[in-house]
């Protein structure tokens, strides 16, 4: 049975409380701390920056998966690539040359990967997946959190799974995007390894982060009997 991980989208978070948030994830064995960067330019908003990665990464020996929307990757990357174990996200579009973008991630530490925007066709990342080791789905316009499914975001997660597959390469598949209590099911039949949780599940202030992990925790192993 694969293992499906959990990654709690930082910009979420109630920031007055980071630390004990924090701490809970560890102690609850979550697997990556997801940071969305933008830029005002490749999204309309602004959001978290490499400080913020520096203190969680300094404070958390949680993972970082940093999912890049900006324009010009390559001039940024330096700045994110270098904390150790992070997963690093671009979206293809935003670089001229996607594999030099990609070898830059490595030279620094991290482990590359891409963002798929809900408009990009599976089809069009098929030379770049044997170079990733996650590809990060958006199931939502890349931008803000709180939106509303795009359902045929899925189909994609399924052919990019099906892609992956007959390049035999394996990959981690990130479903980014109204992972709610709801679509958690169909994202992990359609083949959804990682689950980017904000507002629709751990954020959704109904519970403490601690009970809606334990519930995110329950329903996945539900998903797998
Ligand atoms: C959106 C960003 C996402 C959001 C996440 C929020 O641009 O890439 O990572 O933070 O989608 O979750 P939710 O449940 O509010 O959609
Ligand atoms: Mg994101």
């Amino acid at each position: 049975m694969k293992r499906v991980r959990i990654a709690p989208s930082l910009m979420c978070a109630d920031f007055i409380s980071l630390g004990p948030q924090l701490d809970i994830m560890q102690k609850a064995g979550i697997d990556y701390l997801h940071i969305d960067i933008m830029d005002g330019r490749y999204v309309p908003n602004f959001t978290l920056g490499p400080d913020f990665c520096k203190r969680l990464a300094d404070y958390s020996p949680i993972p970082l998966d940093i999912h890049l929307m900006i324009e010009d990757p390559d001039v940024h990357v330096e700045k994110f690539a270098m904390f150790q174990d992070a997963v690093v996200s671009f979206h293809p579009e935003t670089s001229r040359h996607p594999l030099r973008t990609i070898a830059l991630i490595k030279s620094f530490g991290a482990r590359p990967a891409i963002a798929v925007d809900p408009a990009v066709p599976a089809a069009s990342i098929k030379e770049i997946l044997p170079h990733v080791g996650l590809v990060c789905v958006m199931t939502v316009n890349p931008g803000y959190a709180g939106q509303r499914l795009i359902p045929e975001t899925l189909a994609k997660v399924r052919e990019i799974a099906q892609m992956a597959a007959s390049q035999d390469h394996a990959v981690e598949i990130e479903v980014d995007g109204n992972v709610s209590w709801e679509n958690i099911p169909a994202m992990i039949r359609a083949g959804g390894d990682v689950l980017v949780a904000g507002t629709s599940s751990l954020y959704d202030g109904a519970a403490g982060l601690e009970q809606n992990i334990a519930r995110m925790r329950s329903l996945i192993g539900s998903c797998q009997d």
